[in-house]
């Protein structure tokens, strides 16, 4: 019987691995992001933008103590877009750079697990 489970284990072990990317949407709304999730797995991950608002907005990403910051085109309302990125353990600040978007509430943050 135990043989058996740690066979199971070890056969659901590979199939965990090929799970693929994370998946990160963020709604963007005046004057809000409103994310799907709080916290992910390090890794590649994709980040979807979707512009449910009256004005245009855009994403910016970036890696509290990085150096590199990831954009998304500003977006049409009702249009969508996705980032493809790979995470390292940490937060990530996510923020919106049209006008003074940021200061209004467009922004948040995602925290990367190891
Ligand atoms: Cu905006």
């Amino acid at each position: 019987m135990l043989l058996s489970a740690a066979a199971l284990g070890a056969a659901a072990a590979p199939l965990l691995g090929a799970r693929g990317p994370q998946r990160v949407q963020v709604t963007a709304l005046e004057f809000e992001y409103r994310l799907s999730r709080l916290s992910v797995r390090q890794g590649p991950a994709l980040i979807e933008l979707v512009n449910y608002g009256d004005d245009e907005h855009d994403l910016f990403l970036r890696r509290v103590g990085g150096t590199k910051t990831w954009k998304l085109r500003k977006l049409l309302p009702g249009s969508r877009a996705t980032l493809s990125v790979r995470l390292r353990p940490g937060t990530y600040r996510l923020w919106c750079a049209v006008a003074d978007h940021r200061t209004r509430g467009m922004r948040a943050s995602l925290r990367v697990r190891r």
